[in-house]
């Protein structure tokens, strides 16, 4: 089977056919992504040409075993994939892995990583479960709390060599090393990576031993649950971790979808089956937090500047702490509850000041579903000089970073400040609205 027979365009899996993934895996250009409370870094376009062999019966010993999945339900079955991912902790038995979360994780990333850190467990492998940014929504921060979600902030620069040797493989989950500063370390360290779990759109070819990537899934939750009701951990009520990961599993998924409201069979089934094991009490303890005050300030400056035009909301907000860049898509997932407002733009530049880096980071919310942010935000922001998008999407969500270069850093002139935010206000603002109302020129 031709390689090329199969390459989407745009990162726009749907145009792939699944049965001619049999033979070989090929790998896409990537499509960036922006999740629920957390957004991407933007990494390499172009597609790759490397291939891997796929096995579709019984794993081959010390082979690799990459599971693709395109259209749901069809291919490859449960079983096989059942069988894969255990043939593959049984190949790695009494290891230690690393488990690398986004930057900004959110619930679907960190019940998934639980889920699979219990699992591998079964295998006698030990996981750390290791994010590099920081847990930026309040309710991400609950949900850590609250159940007792053994993860931890490590950054890259900490992330020393004599560390990592500690680690035998590597596994992403919910992410596919775009979203993950701590990818690039790993690999240098020649740590291999033995598993993805993921359902974002395909991104590049990370050669990994196991491979379950399912676009068509709504939440990576839902893929752990599955792997969880298929009997690779028999959940048990009267055990309390298994109670509070239930619980957490419920809260990754309900949030990938919407609340389920754009939940599909797959994740009702996987949420009835929770259901027999989470503590609905705990769920509710972690959905009753509060935005923060900072949080609530940008909220109130999306809503000073918001530009409507043509059921559209654009608002900068201008420049916020690195602890904070989650208030950017919680204030457009506020500013897309307006009446006749459909989809809603919220950026702003985003200032660590340890580092002195500065990046426009903005977020995308739409309930249209005839809008695809992915294929927006690439119209809209383009490539940077090396061809790699500024951003991309999901379904009813994207993002986009865009460096500040040269222009980088604190000034304690406020009239520079003032106009760099203006330089860049304008310059976004021209390229959304150039999108918005096509036939004006701007
Ligand atoms: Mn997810």
């Amino acid at each position: 089977m031709s390689l090329n027979s199969i390459k989407p365009h745009n990162g726009q899996a749907s145009s792939m056919d699944a049965t001619s993934i049999r033979g070989l895996l090929e790998m896409t250009q990537p499509t960036d992504l922006d999740d629920e409370h957390s957004e991407f870094r933007l990494d390499s376009e172009g597609v790759s040409t490397q291939a891997m062999p796929i096995t579709l019966g019984a794993p081959v010993v010390g082979g690799g075993v990459a599971i693709l999945e395109h259209h749901r339900g069809d291919f490859p079955s449960e079983d096989i994939r059942v069988a894969a991912l255990k043939a593959t902790l049984e190949r790695h038995r009494g290891e230690r892995q690393i488990v690398l979360l986004q930057d900004f994780p959110d619930p679907d990333a960190l019940s998934g990583a639980w889920a699979y850190q219990l699992i591998a467990k079964q295998y006698n492998i030990n996981c750390d479960l290791v994010y590099a940014g920081a847990l930026s929504h309040q309710e991400n921060i609950a949900l850590v709390k609250l159940t007792g979600l053994p993860t931890k902030k490590i950054t890259s620069a900490n992330l020393k060599e004599k560390d990592l040797a500690n680690y035998q493989g590597c596994v992403l989950i919910d992410n596919q090393g775009t979203t993950c500063q701590l990818l690039e370390p790993v690999r240098q360290a020649g740590i291999p990576i033995v598993a993805i779990i993921d359902h974002h759109s395909l991104q590049e070819d990370l050669n990994a031993e196991f491979v379950d990537i399912r676009p068509s899934t709504r939440a990576t939750a839902t893929i752990l649950t599955q792997y969880l009701q298929a009997g690779l951990l028999k959940l048990d009520s009267s055990i309390s971790e298994h109670v509070k990961c239930a619980t957490a599993l419920m809260h990754g998924l309900r949030s990938d979808t919407n609340r389920l409201m754009q939940a599909q069979e797959e994740d009702f089934l996987a949420a009835g089956y929770l259901s027999r094991f989470y503590d609905a009490q705990l769920l509710n303890a972690v959905l009753q937090v509060y935005r923060s005050k900072r949080v609530m300030e940008v909220i109130q400056r999306s809503l000073t500047n918001r530009v409507v035009q043509n059921n559209f909301s654009i608002a900068g907000v201008g420049y916020l702490r690195y602890e904070d860049r989650d208030a950017i898509p919680q204030a457009a997932d506020f500013l897309v509850t307006e009446e006749n407002v459909h989809t809603a733009v919220v950026y702003g530049i985003v200032r660590d000041e340890d580092d002195e880096v500065e990046l426009v980071i903005g977020s995308l919310r739409t309930s249209k579903l005839t809008l695809d942010p992915d294929e927006f935000i690439k119209e809209a922001f383009g490539k940077n000089s090396e061809g790699r998008f500024f951003g991309g999407g999901r379904f009813t969500a994207g993002g986009f970073e865009i460096p500040v270069g040269f222009l980088c850093g604190f000034n304690d002139n406020t009239e520079f400040s003032k106009l760099k935010w203006e330089v860049f206000d304008n310059q976004i603002k021209q390229k959304l609205l150039k999108l918005v109302n096509p036939t004006d020129s701007y």
